[in-house]
């Protein structure tokens, strides 16, 4: 077992004593600003997510209650994640491109108060809504459309907090798919938010001359409690972009000091011509995370910009595990050291019992202040996820080295990481089963050049039936989010089995492992 240093729970603030602090110490510093021209300071930043939170409580919403927020990344998205921590009621992000039946799903199980969507979809959503038994509706667009929008503007900017908030008291509901196919709500506490981006604030040294380029999605815990949270909690700045764009990012560097990106933005920005030393010099940290970013990678980006890539470990269950450190040698392919406070250890996968040689490769298990309070409305499975001691199991596999770096060596846990996107096979292989013809299927990944691994599938007919890849592809298309389809189909005459029955996935994993490498 390696824990690491501990951090005072004193300097650890409630995340929204973050937004007061900011407010009373740096007024007019900027919190955030888009390449379009908007900009928020620390100020309009109270004031403008306390007038939302003002609008969700004359709408009904109270401290506890769920918030179903599907809504576009913007300025108006993220002053409704705040919104929501100032006021106690638990944020539910929804990706925007999830499909009917997937909104259906996690309206169903977060059961919120209210549903926001954007403008344009809230013909199209609100009957899914409603046969959810969501009461309310609410819109809200970038640039400030939409209902709740119009309702904050006649609102007061009163102090939307009902007195203290509780540590252990959950903030965020962040749903992850799971191997048998459902996703399941991960329980992040205050505590939990408030200690995680305390420790990366100090371990990645941001201070309030920092501006973080944000090209993530808002719907992970990267991109929303990660990326946010450790600007609010050192009271830096964001430059917020809508989405990833190679050659945008590149133009941007010049006004932004840190950069967290997943392994395929750093492929992809190897493929721009003007990544080079000039190009990135204003940037003094460059973070990786949520999928295993290549050796190469690391070497060609260090090769091309002089910058070495600080790769970090985490979990929507944990937030941040591990880290490269700031100062001492950053490994490439290695995940660094556990953050201040956490704790990670190797457990042998068959016996159970703890490691305490270096070097073995064993199951990671992690504790700490990082580690979530449990899946939502289902104790069953948070009780299978947690040792009888109390350790989180994460499911991936790892050693940890004499230096007591963590390295991620692959999964037990049946996932594709496509992009920093998890997909369960399980979720895929049911729809592809249920498609007339289908007799049954196999998910799998495999090495993909611009995503990592690619979603990959075989699927054998029904006997007499024919099948086309192209018309399977269109059909899951209105069913999953689209990261999640497979980038291939094959049409096979039959599934590899082991003496068990069971389906080898390693075999098609190495039977088509250079599907996407030509
Ligand atoms: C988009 N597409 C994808 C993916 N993203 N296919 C496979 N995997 C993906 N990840 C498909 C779209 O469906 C579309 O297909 C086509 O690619 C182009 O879509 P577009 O939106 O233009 O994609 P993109 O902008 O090129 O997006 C690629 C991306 C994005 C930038 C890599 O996926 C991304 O932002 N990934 C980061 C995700 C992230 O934040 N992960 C953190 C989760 P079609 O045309 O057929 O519709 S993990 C986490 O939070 C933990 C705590 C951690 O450790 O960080
Ligand atoms: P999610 O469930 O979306 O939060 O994804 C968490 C999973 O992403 C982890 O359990 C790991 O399998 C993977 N992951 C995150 N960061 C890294 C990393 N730096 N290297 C390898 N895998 C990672």
């Amino acid at each position: 077992m390696r824990t690491g240093s501990t951090i005072s729970a004193s300097s650890v603030a409630d995340p929204a004593e973050w937004i007061e602090r900011n407010e009373r110490e740096h007024p007019h510093r900027l919190f955030l600003r888009t390449p379009t021209g908007r900009g928020l300071s620390y100020q309009t930043l109270s004031n403008g997510s306390a007038r939302l939170a003002c609008a969700l409580t004359r709408r009904g919403v109270t401290t506890g209650d769920r918030v179903a927020a599907r809504v576009e990344k913007s300025v108006e998205a993220v002053l409704l994640y705040i919104a929501c921590l100032r006021m106690g009621a638990l944020y539910v992000p929804i990706d925007v491109g999830a499909s009917p039946q997937e909104f259906d799903y996690l309206l169903r199980d977060s059961s919120p108060r209210i549903a926001i969507v954007p403008p344009g979809e809230a013909d199209a959503l609100e009957p899914i809504a409603d046969r959810a038994g969501v009461q309310l509706l609410e819109t809200l667009g970038a640039d400030g459309e939409g209902s709740l929008s119009r309702l904050a503007r006649v609102s007061e900017p009163e102090d939307p907090s009902p007195g203290a908030h509780q540590p252990h008291s959950v903030a965020a509901l962040v749903y992850t798919s799971g191997t048998t196919g459902r996703s399941k709500g991960a329980m992040l506490t205050r505590a939990n938010l408030a200690s995680n981006a305390t420790v990366l604030a100090e371990a990645w040294r941001f201070s309030g001359e920092d501006v973080l380029l944000h090209v993530l999605p808002l719907f992970h815990v990267h991109g929303l409690l990660t990326a946010i949270n450790t600007v609010l909690a050192s009271a830096s700045s964001i430059l917020l972009l809508p989405k990833f764009d190679s050659a945008e990012v590149l133009q941007h560097f010049k006004e932004a000091t840190v950069f967290m990106g997943v392994p395929t933005h750093y492929t992809r920005l190897l493929h721009e011509a003007g990544l080079n030393p000039e190009a990135t010099a204003h940037v003094r940290l460059f973070v990786s995370g949520s999928a295993p970013l290549p050796i190469e990678t690391h070497q060609e980006f260090f090769r091309r910009t002089g910058h070495v890539i600080l790769e970090r470990y985490g979990m929507t269950e944990t937030l941040m595990n591990t880290s490269n450190p700031y100062d001492g040698p950053r490994v490439p392919g290695s995940v660094g050291p556990p953050l201040p406070g956490i704790g990670i250890r190797v457990t042998n996968p068959e016996g159970g019992a703890v490691e305490r040689k270096p070097d073995v490769i064993g199951t990671l298990e992690v504790s700490g202040p990082n580690v979530f309070a449990g899946y939502w409305r289902d104790p069953g499975k948070t009780a299978g996820e947690f040792t009888a001691d109390g350790w989180f199991r994460t499911g991936d596999l790892g050693r940890i080295d004499r230096d007591g770096y963590v390295h991620i060596v692959g999964r037990a846990k049946d996932l594709v990481i496509s992009g920093g996107c998890n997909v369960y096979p399980r979720e895929v292989e049911l729809e592809l089963d249920a498609l007339p013809g289908v007799l049954e299927s196999a998910v799998f990944g495999v090495p993909h050049p611009d995503f990592g691994e690619g979603v990959t599938a075989a699927v054998v007919p029904k006997s007499g039936a024919s099948l086309s890849e192209d018309a399977i592809i269109e059909a899951l298309g209105a069913r999953l989010a689209h990261y999640k389809l497979p980038k291939r189909v094959l049409v096979v005459a039959e599934l590899p089995r082991n003496a068990m029955g069971k389906v080898q996935k390693s075999a098609l994993r190495e039977r088509h492992g250079g599907l996407y490498l030509s």
